[in-house]
């Protein structure tokens, strides 16, 4: 693959999307849901639609003009159970309703979506940096697609894009601790917090309607900032399947594992959907406090017990600082 050049052209086509999947990026996770929704430029740079007459809300109702591609997936891995939790999808359930895995089937159906679509196009996705496009690409190539099949297309991160915006026009100070998790940029935009979050569709929603209420530093962020799909690298490499039911137990166990490891680190960092809360870096506790100074165990194999979780959970708490659920 080689890398290719960011387009000289306005973006025409914004396609927003999310991906809900089975966990978190440590767990090589699956896909479970995937929404796209394509708005032209237009139904953004024009005047918005009204929000519903009648009520207090704020948020204007979406273009009237867009097309939508929402599908469930079959992720053929289980699900963890903060997953489980988060989005209402398990794997149990998308099986027995008949889901299909992530498969060419469906890569077809996503590029004839994008072929519809005036270009450029490019996908807008929050957090899309660490989590929808490298997932993406991971899935394209486990459905046997080579790292071109969207070539053409452009991506931006919404995170990336928000925060510069803000960065640009307020003191540095005021944006320091603020968190621009989806949930959070919305409720400091409309007053309230976004319907049906952790639903692909209803994640993709929120983020067209924070756009329509910055459209113009937003459409001139994407235009200059886009960069090529193709350059992005899939979430984890993806061995070469030959016993699905095999791979699958094998995937289930390793899930557990890890998720044990972490949730018995549970006083540090805070990927809990539950808690909510994130730590903001600077407050991330450090290591050193955790171990009793009275401690009669060995420091030697303390350390070396407890050095590599400790790494990773500091590495999944700075890694999802971006999140605050
Ligand atoms: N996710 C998770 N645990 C979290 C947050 C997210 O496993 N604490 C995974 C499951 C979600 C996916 O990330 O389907 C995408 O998150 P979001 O719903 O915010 O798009
Ligand atoms: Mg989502």
């Amino acid at each position: 693959m080689g890398l290719e050049a960011a387009s000289t052209r306005p973006m025409e086509t914004l396609v927003f999307m999310d991906l809900e999947a089975t966990g978190l990026p440590f767990s090589q996770p699956k896909v479970t849901e995937l929404c796209l929704v394509a708005i032209h430029r237009h139904a953004l740079e024009g005047p918005q639609p009204a929000p519903p007459t009648g009520g207090s809300s704020q948020v204007p109702l979406p273009p009237r003009v867009a097309d939508k591609l929402c599908v469930c997936v079959a992720p053929g891995k289980a699900c963890s159970s903060a997953a489980i939790n988060l989005t209402g999808l398990d794997t149990a359930m998308l099986t027995a309703h008949g889901r299909r895995g992530f498969d060419a089937g469906l890569v077809d159906l996503v590029q004839a979506f994008l072929q519809r679509q005036p270009p450029p196009i490019c996908l807008v996705a929050h957090n899309g940096d660490r989590f929808d496009f490298p997932l993406l690409q991971a899935e394209l190539s486990r459905a046997g697609l080579g790292p071109d099949a969207l070539s053409g297309i452009f991506c931006v991160d919404s995170i990336v894009a928000l925060r510069a915006l803000d960065r640009s026009s307020q003191p540095r100070e005021s944006n320091q601790r603020k968190s621009y998790s989806l949930g959070n940029v919305y409720t400091r935009l409309f007053g309230q917090a976004p319907p049906d979050t952790h639903t692909a569709e209803g994640d993709v929603l929120a983020l067209v309607s924070i756009f329509q209420a910055r459209p113009q530093p937003l459409l001139h962020w994407v235009d200059t900032h886009a960069r090529p799909f193709n350059n992005v690298k899939p979430m984890y490499e993806v061995g070469a399947v030959t016993d699905q039911g095999a791979a699958y137990d094998k995937e289930t166990k390793t899930e557990r594992q890890k998720l044990r490891a972490v949730t018995n680190l549970a006083t540090l960092g805070d990927t809990s959907p539950t808690g909510r809360k994130r730590r903001p870096r600077s407050e991330a506790p450090s290591h050193s406090g955790g171990i009793p100074a009275t401690s009669c165990l060995n420091t030697s194999h303390l350390l070396a017990t407890l050095g590599p979780l400790v790494i990773l959970t500091v590495a999944v708490a700075l890694y999802w600082a971006p999140w605050s659920f």
